[in-house]
């Protein structure tokens, strides 16, 4: 079955063409950040690697990897590789902690960012005949402007609500009749709690299509977004040290996310940093092949995911990321068991009764970890008495030791009584000061 194309030909581009255009890229790129940002010259000076070395894709690995501690140390314009002058637009993500992650864009950078979420949101469907819900936040978060442009590019009617202000977005729902909603999967969850509370029903919105990424997400909760909104998810997935949304996107398999490689040359490395091959789960090292602004040789993402280079029935060549279920700096250590919230999202809806709504509390209590999982219950499981919800508990409790291989505590909270984000959900909250 073909699949609707932005960029038919670049999107089935066959996998020997796509080699030559990453080569023909790559070389010219190590050259220009040589030439240009004094950052790379030193360590590429260091590795022994002088641009003449690269003669395309398989050349990589001499490069040395980039760090985010690298841009933090140039925080904020130090890897910037193009003049103040050519720079047109700044983004910045707020990391957890320090300093926020920078990016700076030129003319064709935004040009080429705004195709890309234009290739994104075509291949989830949308065209100019959708009116487009964006309440992803706009600022110098990259989700809200990135989304913007790549949806008015597709000609579908933009509505550049932002986040927040969850009752207007209820009203806007109703009264514009979006058909598409682009925004974090926790806060497309809380929009669908709030219309539920607000008695309001899916008969009165006209949503077909929610393009959800920025955080991860598993296929439970994707499942109850569909059910709860009566639309299709798709996963769309991007950082801002590559541009922000639209790096790669799922099609209608829902078997992963197509990398534009065209534009960004992906690897997998393994803990000792060597490259892994294609089906093997680990850390994502994306090369930016076309940006100008601020391009990256060998970033490390430290988002986990495998690489899959079968075909994929829509046609397109490009290969696919699994969906990325963690980043490896949100893995906790209880008691010795790497533990994913992720894992933990999977295992509790599995339990009938609960909510996707959840949050972590870790804590050192003498030289032991404890953790304790709190689970929002579903509104009408309100009405049961305290030993069904007991039950309940520990129904919890036993799929989270046979999934996750741990004890822990749960608790179970009332519905609506979890903080909830209006952009990326913050679900672990760890008090060991480790
Ligand atoms: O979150 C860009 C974005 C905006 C992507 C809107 C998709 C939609 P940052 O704030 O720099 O940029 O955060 C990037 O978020 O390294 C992943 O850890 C995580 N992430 C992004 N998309 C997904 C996804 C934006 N679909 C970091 N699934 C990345 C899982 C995701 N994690």
């Amino acid at each position: 079955m073909a699949d609707l194309m932005w960029s038919r030909e670049l999107e089935t581009i066959s996998r020997d063409e796509l080699h030559a255009l990453q080569s023909e890229r790559l070389v010219k790129l190590v050259k220009r950040v040589y030439d240009n940002v004094p950052f790379y010259r030193n360590k590429m000076d260091v590795a022994g690697v002088k641009p003449e070395d690269i003669h395309g894709v398989e050349d990589i690995v001499l490069l040395p990897f980039t760090e985010k501690k690298d841009l933090r140390d140039n925080y904020p314009f130090g890897l910037f590789a193009a003049p103040q002058s050519e720079i047109v637009r700044i983004h910045a993500s707020s990391g957890t902690t320090g300093k926020p992650t920078v990016a700076g864009y030129t003319k064709n950078d935004l040009e080429n960012w705004t195709d890309l979420v234009a290739r994104g949101l075509t291949c989830a469907g949308i065209t100019k005949n959708d009116t487009v819900h964006i309440a992803y936040g706009y600022g110098l978060f990259t989700g809200g402007l990135g989304a913007h442009y790549g949806a008015e590019r597709t000609g579908a009617a933009v509505i550049p609500v932002s986040g927040g202000n969850t009752q207007r977005q209820l009203m806007l729902l109703r009264d514009f009749k979006p058909t598409a909603i682009l925004c974090t999967p926790s806060y497309a969850l809380n929009l669908a709690d709030a219309m539920e509370k607000a008695g309001m029903s899916t008969d009165e919105i006209a949503l077909r299509v929610g393009v959800f990424g920025a955080e991860p997400w598993t296929d439970e909760m994707r499942a109850r977004l569909q059910e709860k909104l009566h639309i299709d998810a798709r996963d769309i997935y991007g950082l801002t040290e590559m541009m922000g949304p639209g790096v790669a996107m799922e099609c209608f398999e829902k078997n992963g996310l197509h990398i534009w490689e065209d534009h960004f040359l992906p690897e997998i490395i393994g803990e000792n940093l060597k490259p892994l091959p294609d089906g093997t789960e680990g850390e994502l090292v994306f090369t930016t092949l076309t940006k100008e602004g601020m391009p990256l040789i060998r970033y490390r993402t430290h988002d986990l995911t495998l690489l899959d280079d079968t075909p994929c029935s829509c046609g397109r060549t490009h290969r696919r990321m699994k969906r990325v279920h963690a980043r490896s700096d949100d893995m906790l250590i209880i008691r010795g068991v790497n533990v994913f919230p992720s894992q933990i999202e999977h295992a509790i809806l599995q339990v009938p009764g609960v909510t996707p709504e959840y949050q972590l509390i870790v804590e050192r209590k003498g030289n032991l970890d404890t953790l304790e999982v709190q689970v929002e219950l579903d509104r009408n499981m309100m009405s049961d008495t305290v030993r069904d919800l007991e039950n309940l508990q520990k129904r919890i409790q036993m799929q989270l030791a046979s999934d996750v291989l741990i004890s822990c505590q749960v608790k179970l909270c009332t519905p609506g009584s979890l903080p909830r984000s209006e952009g990326k959900a913050k679900r672990i909250i760890d008090k060991r000061n480790l």
